[in-house]
């Protein structure tokens, strides 16, 4: 997946748009290497590449075998692997994250870090989410976490060496001190937290100190970067990691949203990747603007590949955007049972096992009754206007699109014999919006995100979802119309964004292509 950011005076942020928080980064030679959380998606971790610092090309995923990401039936949306770090010493790449499902803590390593990565050596002993792994020039490893704690560790056993320790709690009053990120920078140890919560008051504070386990004396300018109490484009503003670019110049990744109809809106592609400009003040970083549109570096952009339109099916192996639920279902998911057709099957394949209650996010209300859930494989939209389309047999079966923010929100277009229907889950309401007739066989369904019809109602939110069947003309029937706000992390909670894709709900659906398109400007 590669970021199509405007060449020119200036470029696009989010530099990774989409779902993509928590982002961390680090450099080998003229090479970037960037990493996300995933949570309840599987494989975990997508691992991206650039050579400029703005166009990433998604070159794999850390946590690509079950082995690696244990994600039990009934984990819960927003639950699963939580903010990673990447790092890379000694001749290889460290990824450390939490799997809040199953293993806990834990690290993965890789020479190249397309892969394959290592199994993962499990950290029992260090108790906060958000690791962050840093070498001393000993060779110590020193592992802080959110709160701010910090223990040594073996990195190659997982076991802690010494007591664990606060090492500092951030702005006084300010919360959830977080996502510690600890450098060495000319001989200074800096340590760098977000903290604020990763809701509207997000921000960056920063520390330094003499050693790797300070003491640790806070930034005057703490914040050094927030956008609360604004009505900036960009919202949500932190957890950020350090990074020179190939001018040795210096810049910050981060995860902000983009809230849309209005303020304070509602943002619906979850926490994106943006990058920011650094600049150092009396041994203080300092962020310059962070905005839509970049000042292009001083360096040639050098864009990798892109993700083509359509995915025909035609290669044995996914390529690595698409993502399922919890687990990819292997024997349910396959391109090779019908050659180059994706086939997924919801019979004993589904990704929550019959009899699983569905768990709520946060405080979202009690858990509900069973819900047997879809064979899923899907991407992350990551255009605030777009379209999917696919050509989908239903075969017998049941399936279609989904556009889902999790479990209790999403809206679907799907193909039974002879019919189209639309149906939509918002919150505890389930409703099939529209029921359409179409010849038996292969039909192309259709979803794309528009601009709500009338900007100046108060009452329109961040984008309508158009739902519907292409006739054998080439013609499309609009089946529903319905309102993006239910598919916002405004209402629905978590920490995730929409993902678009594929789903079967009953017996095998076969999918010929599956094409997804920008409509932005
Ligand atoms: C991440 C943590 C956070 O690990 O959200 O709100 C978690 N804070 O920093 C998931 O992105």
């Amino acid at each position: 997946m590669s970021s199509t950011p405007r060449t020119g005076d200036t470029v696009a942020n989010p530099v990774i748009p989409g779902f993509h928080p928590d982002p961390s980064v680090c450099r080998v030679g003229d090479d970037y290497y960037l990493v996300c959380s995933s949570f309840e998606y599987f494989p975990g971790v997508p691992v991206f590449h650039s050579r400029d610092l703005v166009h990433w090309t998604q070159i794999g995923n850390a946590l690509d075998r079950p082995e690696q990401l244990r994600l039990p039936p009934g984990t819960r949306p927003s639950g699963g692997v939580y903010a990673p770090t990447l790092r890379h010493h000694d001749g290889r790449f460290w990824m450390i994250t939490t799997n809040v499902s199953g293993d806990g803590n834990l690290l993965v390593t890789a020479t190249d870090p397309a892969g394959p990565w290592s199994d993962p050596v499990l950290l029992p002993g260090v108790e906060g989410i958000d690791p962050d792994l840093a070498w001393d020039e000993d060779g110590t490893c020193w592992c802080t976490y959110a709160g701010v704690g910090q223990v040594r560790i073996d990195p190659y056993t997982g076991r802690t060496l010494g007591e664990a320790r606060g090492i500092w709690s951030g702005t006084p009053g300010a919360k959830a001190p977080e996502a510690p990120h600890l450098y060495r920078i000319d001989g200074t140890w800096y340590l760098m937290i977000a903290e604020g919560g990763t809701e509207r008051g997000h921000g960056v504070a920063i520390a330094r100190g003499p050693a790797p386990d300070g003491p640790f004396e806070p930034c005057p300018a703490n914040p050094i970067l927030t956008h609360r109490g604004t009505d900036h484009p960009i919202q949500n503003t932190g957890h950020a990691d350090l990074v020179q670019g190939p001018d040795g110049s210096w810049w910050m990744v981060l995860l902000g949203v983009r809230p849309q109809g209005g303020t304070p809106g509602w943002h619906v592609l979850g926490r994106e990747t943006f990058l920011a400009p650094v600049t150092w003040q009396d041994g203080w970083p300092v962020v310059g603007a962070l905005s839509p549109e970049l000042p292009a570096p001083p360096w040639p952009l050098r864009p990798g590949p892109g993700v083509p339109v359509r995915d025909d099916f035609a290669a044995r192996d996914l390529a690595p955007h698409w993502i399922s639920l919890r687990h990819r279902p292997e024997e349910g998911c396959t391109t090779g049972e019908r050659p180059g057709w994706l086939t997924l099957r919801a019979d004993g394949a589904s990704p929550a096992e019959p009899g699983q209650p569905v768990q709520p996010t946060g405080d979202a209300g009690p858990a509900e009754p069973a819900e047997p859930e879809p064979a899923f494989l899907g991407r992350r939209q990551q255009h605030v206007s777009c379209r999917a389309r696919a050509l989908t047999d239903p075969a017998g079966g049941r399936g279609g699109l989904m556009v889902r923010l999790d479990e209790r929100h999403h809206y679907a277009v799907e193909a039974v014999s002879g019919e189209v229907r639309v149906l939509a889950r918002t919150g505890t309401l389930r409703t099939a919006v529209a029921t359409h007739p179409v010849p038996e066989g292969p039909v192309v369904l259709r979803v794309e995100t528009a601009a709500p019809r009338d900007r100046d109602d108060p009452r329109t939110g961040p984008d309508v979802l158009l739902l519907g069947v292409e006739e054998r003309d080439g013609s499309f029937t609009e089946l529903a119309a319905l309102d993006g706000r239910y598919l916002s992390t405004e209402v629905a909670g978590g920490f995730t964004g929409r993902v678009i894709g594929m789903y079967a709900s009953a017996g095998t659906v076969h999918f010929d292509w599956f094409d997804y398109e920008s409509l932005d400007d």
